[in-house]
């Protein structure tokens, strides 16, 4: 039964990283994927998360089974950072949550959620998006369809493309919108677009799905979950699926959660009940570790604030080496005007390299980046820098 099955094609972002570990040449630097680096280059623990580890070995007493929706106490503390902790939604019961393997793993449970209970089968996507969203979507059986949302020419959005596109959408079509840091482009909606989007959504009868992967990169914890709550403060019923892999640190804990928010509580209980459903038939009950050391932290006011200033560093660290690329850019001659990379938000940035371009820079220069063209700045270091943006002078 093996033998006529074909070779899959290689993941762009991860298959990158297998090349990239395969280059045998020193002064390699790797831009593809979008994890954290501090400025020696390594993806360290935080130290908020070693502490809360410390504890947890102290202190747990039992590897029992979680329940289907994993730990009672870190579904809490998701809600009030999702939609800060003396909401509506909270109060009124509206949401309900489920931890969940990672940011993909809630966008899965999701997916195969919603087709297997309700009539919505059809899911907007902006072009471009993150690559795995057309994997994951496709796996569930969802049909997928792209809004414009990127315009070449300026390096910029094309609002009113997004809002034209998402006018064809039927009534009970799902649109999947990026809380903040859109991966790959960095570039976000406003406060004001995010209204017209929530209104949107409401007048057409659409149903937004965030993926909310990056909380805390863009301006802050609370500043970045401003368009999840406008849009929240709308709509009767909506879907979040957040990761924990990129502001805790967590990466290969795989945590993640995806809430539910429904019209009322009665409409929220019945319906979690088949997202607990779609669970159990897939991997049971989430692993406990991710969500014990998410819930340890944001559940004590000194861990809770050295984890937020770990992540304010991280911010910034990103923050400085996009000035510093634009700078290194133009001292290394480049006439094209890269100062859009400053404005952008999050890990990435869209370079607006061609492919050939990002082929040359690979094959020539051992500098790997995504083949749209999207950068990984966290990957970015003062000591990197000048080989990246000589690569990129010599291929532009
Ligand atoms: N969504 C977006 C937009 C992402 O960029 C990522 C990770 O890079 C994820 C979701 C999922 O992350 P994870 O499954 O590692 O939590
Ligand atoms: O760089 C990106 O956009 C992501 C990173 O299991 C990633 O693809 C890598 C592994 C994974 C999830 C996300």
């Amino acid at each position: 039964i093996f033998t006529q099955i074909e070779l899959a094609p290689a993941d762009p972002i991860l298959g990158l990283t297998d090349a990239f570990k395969a280059d045998t040449r020193t002064e390699k630097v790797n831009l593809g994927v979008g994890i954290y680096k501090d400025e020696s280059g390594s993806t360290p623990i935080l130290k908020s998360v070693k502490l809360a580890e410390e504890r947890l070995l102290a202190t747990q007493k039992s590897k029992s089974y979680l329940g289907i929706e994993g730990v009672e106490a870190y579904n809490l503390v998701v809600q009030e950072l999702l939609f800060g902790a003396d909401h509506d939604i909270i109060k009124n019961k509206r949401a309900l949550t489920a931890q969940a393997p990672g940011g993909t793993g809630s966008l899965r449970v999701a997916a195969e959620f919603l087709v297997r209970n309700t009539d919505s089968k059809t899911i907007w996507v902006s072009n471009p998006t993150w690559a795995n969203h057309q994997n994951i979507f496709k796996s569930a059986s969802l049909n997928i369809k792209q809004y414009r949302y990127y315009k070449a020419e300026t390096h910029g959005k094309d609002f009113d493309a997004m809002v034209t596109d998402l006018k064809t959408a039927k009534a009970g079509d799902l649109v999947l919108l990026h809380g903040c840091c859109h991966n790959p482009t960095g570039i976000d909606l406003t406060q004001a677009e995010w209204h017209i989007m929530a209104e949107l959504c409401v007048e057409l009868g659409l149903v937004p799905l965030f993926d909310f992967a990056y909380q805390g990169f863009g301006a802050g914890v609370e500043e970045d979950a401003q368009g999840l709550r406008i849009v929240a403060n709308k709509v009767p019923e909506l879907i979040i699926a957040n990761s924990f892999s990129k502001n805790f640190g967590l990466y290969n804990e795989r945590i993640g959660a995806v809430t539910l928010v429904a019209a009322n509580q009665a409409d929220v209980t019945k319906a979690f009940s088949q997202v607990k459903s779609t669970i159990r038939g897939n991997y049971s009950n989430p692993p406990a570790h991710g969500a014990l050391i998410v819930s340890t932290i944001l559940g004590d006011s000194e861990l809770k604030t050295l984890w937020q200033s770990e992540l304010k560093e991280m911010r910034e660290r990103i923050g400085k080496m996009r000035s510093l690329f634009v700078e290194t850019l133009k001292s290394e001659g480049v006439k094209q005007d890269f100062s859009f990379i400053s404005t952008q938000n999050g890990m990435f940035s869209f370079s607006g390299l061609t492919k050939e371009q990002v082929a040359k820079l690979k094959d020539e220069h051992a500098v790997y980046i995504v083949g749209s063209g999207r950068i990984s700045v966290a990957g970015m270091t003062i000591e990197n820098m000048p080989v990246i943006c000589k690569a990129i002078a010599a291929v532009l």
